[in-house]
């Protein structure tokens, strides 16, 4: 597990005792409330998905209604309780589990859809719906959910909202900073923001919902959220490429915009490290290109017309590999097809995963640079001798994710984590990024991972800015400590 030990508890925070569990439970029903002395027992809240983080909370409290979250806040502030927000707890950079003895404030209780306007596709719930129920809910209405993500099945609406994820389809739909209407928003001092009936346009000064989307809950607890859901495409199709170097990939990528313009949903790419760690992990699913290559394009089209979209798509890939600019490329035949050419690409960071562990980047650089910083990390670690040809060498470097968003997922699987190996790693990647005028987060945030590294990407004034912004709306420091701010 990575090093608590850098940081110290904070000795104004109150330790909890019984005057403050009687209140909780004087507000609560009994299945709002989840508490043990020993915080083993309450691991699944206390632990991060990619077991890297782990607090020592004793008290988990799961309320209702934002009636409840207000005054759950109200009473921590008075008495400097802090509290970590927490969604699905499917985070990848330890913002959502506690450091310390922090109380968990789960929205998962609050899991309504609060209404659906297919008129004007405004979409409307509670905080805690499951990602999965709103894409089935909305289905079901003609629409889907703007974002999908391959933790779709356990993250949080607003646990996405918090973090403002990109997910897979960003290229298309564009980001939550576009897409969220409006937010309802508990304060740390119990009071409620609701802007939740918003409208599509409002120019009345500042936008304060943006300031909560991407906070990751460190100035208010997001309760409720509506978002403008898109039209469902009635016609889905995905091409699978094998290229030989990432020249090739901007290449196809600017043809994709060209060519397929208006039906191009998803761009994505993995490199050979990415294919080898998921082929090894999937075991039994047929790999869908003949050769080996460096580098894989998925594409994705969505549109309305599925004689249409087809023929362009077909007409696309027999074209890509005419002009010899690509050897071996796919198209799915039908859904299951198409739906397994999307496993190659949603399973690659479990895949890594369940390598050992892994050390995680999430980076943003200007798309002629998103693979040099794979490659120039990969140069180290091999020439200290790390990556071998052994089935299961100590390192393996899996570079993949949004060509379309210029955004890499550069996930170091290793199968322990040594000091050796983080040593080589950090701060050469942050570094790296910085001479690049990147950005050291692209869509998972910052949390206790990259704590103390925002000056890589953010100047010493917009650092006092955030930091003036926390202290506004939170000045005792009790919601999500110890992290980024
Ligand atoms: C993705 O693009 C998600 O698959 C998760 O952002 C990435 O876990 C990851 O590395
Ligand atoms: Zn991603």
């Amino acid at each position: 597990a990575e090093e608590y030990p850098k940081v110290k508890r904070t000795v104004d925070f109150k330790i909890l005792d019984s005057s403050d569990l009687s209140y909780f439970h004087s507000i609560l029903s009994d299945d709002e409330i989840l508490e043990s002395k020993n915080p083993e027992d309450l691991v699944s809240f206390n632990q991060d998905w990619m077991k890297k983080y782990r607090g020592q909370s004793n008290l988990i409290l799961l309320p209702s209604s934002t009636e409840k979250v207000s005054k759950i806040m109200k009473y921590c502030n008075e008495k400097k309780l802090a509290v970590v927000p927490q969604g699905g707890n499917t985070d990848l950079v330890g913002a959502s589990v506690p450091v310390f003895d922090e109380i968990i404030l789960s929205l998962r209780n609050m899991n309504k859809i609060r209404g659906f306007d297919p008129v004007s596709g405004a979409f409307k719930c509670d905080a805690g719906v499951v990602m999965r129920d709103a894409h089935q809910f909305l289905h079901e209405h003609d629409h889907i959910f703007p974002l999908d993500l391959p933790s779709r099945n356990n993250c949080h609406v607003g646990g996405v909202v918090s973090t403002n994820a990109g997910g897979l389809n960003l290229l298309r739909y564009g980001s939550l900073h576009g897409n969220v209407l409006g937010l309802e928003v508990v304060l740390p001092n119990g009071e409620v923001i609701s802007n939740i009936n918003a409208l599509r346009k409002d120019n009345t000064g500042y936008d304060l919902k943006q300031l909560f989307i991407g906070a990751e809950g460190t100035i208010g607890v997001i309760t409720g959220v509506s978002i403008l859901a898109a039209a469902k495409p009635k016609a889905l199709n995905a091409v699978f490429f094998g290229l030989d170097c990432f020249d090739t990939v901007q290449k196809l990528f600017v043809k994709a915009k060209g060519e397929l313009s208006e039906i191009l949903s998803a761009f994505e790419f993995m490199d050979r490290g990415s294919i080898e760690c998921t082929i090894e992990y999937l075991k039994d699913l047929p790999f869908p290109l003949k050769n080996e290559h460096n580098f894989y394009v998925l594409i994705e089209t969505s549109g309305s017309n599925k004689k249409h979209d087809d023929e362009k798509l077909s007409g696309f890939l027999a074209d890509t590999l005419g002009s010899k600019l690509i050897s071996e490329g796919v198209m799915a035949k039908d859904k299951a097809d198409y739906d397994r050419l999307w496993t190659w690409r949603k399973s690659v960071p479990t895949a890594c995963n369940s390598y050992g562990g892994m050390y995680k980047y999430d980076m943003s650089l200007q798309l002629k640079d998103l693979y040099s910083v794979s490659e120039a990390v990969t140069a180290r670690l091999n020439a200290a001798g790390l990556i071998g040809d052994a089935p299961k060498p100590i390192v393996k470097s899996c570079g993949y994710g949004h060509v379309g968003d210029g955004n890499i997922h550069l996930n170091i699987a290793v199968r322990e984590f040594t000091k050796q190996i983080e040593n080589l790693l950090e701060p050469f990647v942050y570094e790296y990024i910085q001479s690049k005028n990147g950005s050291i987060s692209a869509e998972h945030g910052v949390g206790f991972h990259k704590k103390g590294k925002l000056h890589y990407c953010r100047s010493d004034i917009e650092i006092r800015f955030m930091k003036d912004i926390k202290h506004h709306y939170d000045p005792n420091g009790i919601l999500n400590p110890y992290k980024y701010v």
